[in-house]
């Protein structure tokens, strides 16, 4: 083979070796970048920020990953004054919750003895934040999470907005809405992050964990950030579920505890505290009023 004759080969192969990458390329199961080029980035900053390449990567090729701007317009829109706390102290959630103390005696007397926390406060704040567990949320957190992180973006911004409630659309409520919205973008990244790294720790299916349109999870409601802080392995399996009861009532106790719950606090003192747990004034006073229900006739 003469030089010439070397060169045009290796110029043929560099040639067939290019098409042959680009077909694989894009035939590939495993695309070089998520659906949504939204995702995209944000892939790039979990990874850049420390979490496994692969983890994050089949994350954002899931089928199920996906844009949740309806969720995230209709809980900026929300008003703590439309809750009725009244519905958590009728006769029925009373006696439900008295007979999850029965239930639940073994794991409540192990967080009152360890935190100093007693049951009929954790009951309270579990009746009231899922009734006890059975409605801890039906939104997909990585998507809710995912979509608060990307909301600063303006195409995302503009499918916040187009659901809005028509009494939210004159300007000061978008201007309040915008500030909501903003506010939310640092925190639903900070909670992604922190779910990410609690599903690759605790080997979980990130999409088969559900929550609030807040972003919250489990029996007791907490943000994922909230999490490697607060969470207690109350059945002591090594990982900390806040869809099970013992660990959702240790976790309960734990964060008051961490907050410097004492049993001989001011109602005032107290009171603070739970605020920190739901910063609502009628949360609290629906919290106080189950308690005292509870204690009444309880052993
Ligand atoms: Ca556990």
């Amino acid at each position: 083979m003469t030089c010439w004759s070397r060169k045009i080969f290796n110029r043929k192969n560099a040639l067939i070796t290019a098409a042959v990458t680009l077909i694989i390329l894009a035939g590939s199961t495993f695309p070089l970048f998520a659906a949504d080029p939204l995702f995209a980035n944000l892939e790039k900053r979990l990874i850049k920020d420390g979490l496994d390449v692969e983890f994050v990567r089949d994350i954002y090729r899931h089928s199920s990953v996906k844009l949740e701007p309806n969720i995230i317009s209709v809980n900026l829109q929300w008003k703590e004054s439309t809750v009725n706390y009244n519905q958590f102290l009728d006769k029925k959630t009373v006696a439900k919750a008295k007979a999850y103390i029965h239930k639940h005696r073994e794991a409540l007397d192990a967080a009152d003895k360890r935190f100093g926390v007693s049951p009929a406060i954790i009951v309270a704040i579990l009746t009231v934040e899922t009734r006890l567990g059975t409605f801890t949320g039906n939104y997909h957190t990585i998507n809710v999470l995912s979509t608060m992180a990307v909301a600063d973006n303006l195409p995302v911004q503009k499918k916040i907005f187009a659901s809005l409630l028509p009494e939210n659309t004159d300007a000061d409520s978008l201007k309040q809405l915008m500030k909501r919205l903003n506010k939310r973008v640092d925190r639903g990244y900070r909670d992604l992050k922190a779910l990410l790294l609690y599903v690759q720790e605790n080997g979980n299916d990130p999409f088969a964990i559900k929550g609030s349109r807040e972003g919250a999870i489990g029996i007791p409601q907490f943000l994922p950030s909230n999490i490697s802080q607060y969470g207690h392995d109350g059945n002591n399996d090594g990982m900390v579920d806040l869809f099970n009861h013992e660990d959702a009532i240790a976790t309960v106790a734990s964060f008051l505890k961490m907050h410097h719950w004492n049993k001989t606090g001011t109602e005032e003192e107290k009171g603070e505290i739970l605020f920190r747990y739901n910063r609502s004034s009628s949360y609290v006073d629906a919290i106080y009023a189950l308690c005292s229900r509870l204690k009444k006739n309880n052993s």
